[in-house]
């Protein structure tokens, strides 16, 4: 009788909770760390967001290999400012997952095990210096259009993180679409490699906004909270609309044949997307997925005794700073 009473009562209490919840949802106010939420909600924001950032940690490495090799002394420069930037994503984003009640090396093992997921685009080799080019226009243009929502999302630090990175991001967008005006206005060669770039980084670009909206098992719920306030075919669409344009004023060649301009709806009709291939990637089969784990299991081995250090460093810090406040009060 009274266990039964003491459950009701609780339930009440949840039911106002959610209840408060749900209003902020409705008047867009943003949830915030220590806010009530919904389990199943925290979940949510913890996957989205840790996958996102082992996006941006795993997303230098295609670039970085270009570091060393980059055309010019200004190239390099911008290059490693741009893959810098992408390390500071990474650390704004595992720091909002962490608000959430995980740890970073919690997360980090998710990565390392191969058990969390990152980006399907990172997982593509980076063959020539029109890579870089086609990384930052194609890749960096289509993170934009995902990510501009998102600073309008209903948690609080992931919102604004995003805005951060979202200035960021459009730096790159521009240096991208540079590299890749400069290689057009040059030999036949140089245009060649921007044609190469763009043939076999399209599709993965058009795949990142992940699967069809009838095969998106998370989007319902996701839209629902206002974690995403657009769908993954929504997204995948502007960037289309967005591209061909930018690809006709280089006169490169989308390689799609069957991409025309619909006046009826407005929007471009385009070809059918190799979900095979997508889930492949994601599934650990890409051309380059073992390579980018192993090279952030050296990181992570290799950085062990910075950990050390400064973990030393903070505990000898601490230590002092508890005998001055010690010795002070005894005064
Ligand atoms: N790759 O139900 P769905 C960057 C997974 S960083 C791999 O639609 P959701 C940049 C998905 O996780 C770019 N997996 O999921 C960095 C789910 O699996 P689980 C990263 C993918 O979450 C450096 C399953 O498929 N951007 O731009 O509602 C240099 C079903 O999907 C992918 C972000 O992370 C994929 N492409 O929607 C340059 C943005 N797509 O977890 C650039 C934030 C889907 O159920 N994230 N999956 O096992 C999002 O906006 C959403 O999470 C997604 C997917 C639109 C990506």
């Amino acid at each position: 009788m009274y266990t039964q009473m003491v459950d009701v009562e609780a339930a009440g209490a949840a039911g106002e909770e959610q209840r408060r919840f749900d209003e902020k949802l409705d008047r867009g106010i943003t949830i915030e760390p220590k806010d009530w939420m919904p389990d199943a909600y925290r979940k949510t924001l913890v996957r989205q967001i840790s996958q996102h950032a082992h996006s941006e940690i795993v997303g230098m490495l295609p670039e970085g290999n270009w570091i060393t090799r980059a055309p010019s002394l200004q190239r390099k420069l911008i290059l490693l400012a741009k893959v810098q930037d992408e390390a500071g994503h990474g650390l704004y984003l595992y720091s909002a997952a962490e608000t959430l009640g995980v740890s970073r090396d919690e997360l980090t093992e998710a990565l390392l095990t191969g058990r969390a997921k990152y980006s399907s685009i990172f997982n593509y080799p980076t063959l020539t210096w029109a890579d870089v080019g086609a990384i930052g226009w194609l890749v960096d243009g289509a993170a934009i259009i995902n990510q501009i929502p998102l600073t309008r999302c209903s948690y609080g630090p992931y919102a604004r993180a995003m805005t951060r990175i979202c200035k960021e991001e459009s730096f790159h967008q521009r240096q991208g679409f540079d590299v890749m005006v400069k290689l057009c206005a040059g030999t036949q060669e140089q245009k060649a490699m921007a044609q190469d770039a763009l043939d076999r980084w399209w599709w993965p670009a058009v795949m990142m906004f992940g699967p069809p909206d009838s095969a998106s098992p998370n989007s319902e719920q996701s839209m629902h909270w206002k974690i995403k306030l657009f769908s993954n075919d929504d997204l995948r669409q502007r960037f289309i609309d967005q591209t061909v344009p930018q690809a006709d004023a280089l006169g490169l060649v989308i390689p799609d044949a069957d991409l025309r301009w619909n006046a009826e709806r407005g929007q471009y009709d385009f070809g059918a997307v190799d979900w095979d291939e997508f889930y492949r990637v994601v599934r650990g089969d890409g051309p380059c997925n073992r390579d980018r784990l192993r090279a952030r299991i050296d990181a992570w081995e290799e950085g062990a005794w910075v950990r050390e250090a400064a973990l030393a460093h903070a505990e000898k810090r601490a230590r002092r700073s508890a005998d001055a406040t010690e010795a002070g009060s005894a005064a």
